[in-house]
């Protein structure tokens, strides 16, 4: 009886043994898997704010860049610049990875913010809309609904191809327009009657700026744009102007206009200038560290006096 008790104790004494060995096992393998992944986490973390710093260290690269081009020409921005490297990113590499940089005139399209003068609607511009528009086969109706967007009523329509804010509470997901400001061109797909397929259409062409002072670049502007500043500027003479300037950027506005005077064509600018330099540019930032990647957008502003600052910053999947 008392051998059965032995070999009954002996035996809960094994399983318990066994119990703690399996114990102890699971436990090890579970501190390693979280020791790998705590691990993994902690290098993945340290890469990506490697990556931030670099990143940061780009906009200080691109500022100086564009600081040294302010000194050594004040009269014009152009594709015949160090800033420019034919739309194609500079890349550095680094320690178990990589950072590359483009750098972006952002006054080279036209502002969807300058649609509106205070609390009227700029003609000049909304032409200039309405002009690009067809020649990327959308209806130029739509300008209305950007324009509504953006203007602070919240009611009248601009045209019947407008929206205001009854039309977006009528959406089977409904959203009320911004009625100020677009703070980012990415808006422009909220507008009612903008589609995926016209929105990547505008997008070379177009942009949000908030400073209402940033004067259309035609040294940077795309052949379309180019032909929207003016009455029935024929389809090719943008072209034409963009091969011009190749060689020769433009060195003050009157010398577009003097172009299109002697094709006996008309320039509209009265009422929104054009200019041959910018203030703003776009960097963008790729910086790859083993797993990690960061991608952003920074915006510089270059005033007068090498007076050079970040003003947007935008983190980009
Ligand atoms: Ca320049
Ligand atoms: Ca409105």
């Amino acid at each position: 009886m008392k051998h059965t008790s032995r070999n009954k104790q002996g035996g809960v004494a094994l399983i318990t043994a066994v119990l703690i060995v399996s114990l102890a096992v699971i436990a090890s393998v579970s501190i390693a898997e979280n020791y790998e992944l705590n691990f993994r986490r902690t290098v993945t973390a340290f890469n990506s704010g490697q990556a931030w710093s670099y990143a940061k260290g780009a906009e200080e690269w691109a500022m100086a860049i564009l600081a040294r081009d302010q000194e050594d020409s004040r009269d014009y921005d152009g594709f015949d610049e160090a800033w420019w490297n034919n739309n194609e990113p500079l890349v550095f590499p680094l320690p178990s990875g990589y950072i590359e940089g483009k750098l972006e005139d952002a006054q080279g399209k036209l502002n969807i913010n300058l649609l509106k003068q205070g609390n009227t609607v700029n003609n000049t511009m909304k032409v200039r809309f309405e002009r690009l528009f067809s020649k990327l086969d959308i209806s130029p109706g739509l300008v209305c609904a950007i324009i509504d967007w953006i203007d602070s009523d919240t009611s009248n329509p601009e045209c019947p191809e407008g929206a205001e804010a009854d039309v977006y509470s009528r959406l089977e997901v409904s959203y009320l327009p911004a009625d100020q400001p677009m703070s980012d061109i990415s808006e422009l797909r909220l507008v009612h009657g903008i589609t995926d397929e016209m929105y990547f259409k505008l997008l070379p062409h177009v942009t949000a700026l908030a400073d209402l002072n940033a004067t259309l670049n035609i040294n940077t502007a795309s052949a379309e744009v180019l032909e929207t500043l003016g009455p029935n500027i024929p389809q090719g003479i943008g072209q034409e102007l963009v091969e011009e300037r190749e060689d020769k950027p433009f060195k003050n506005p009157q010398e577009f206009v003097n172009f299109l005077t002697q094709r006996g064509l008309t320039a509209d600018i009265q009422n929104s200038p054009i200019a041959v330099g910018s203030n703003h540019f776009l960097l963008n930032t790729r910086c790859v560290i083993g797993n990690s990647q960061v991608k952003m957008v920074s915006m510089i502003y270059r005033g007068g006096g090498n007076n050079l600052r970040i003003i947007k910053r935008s983190q980009k999947l």
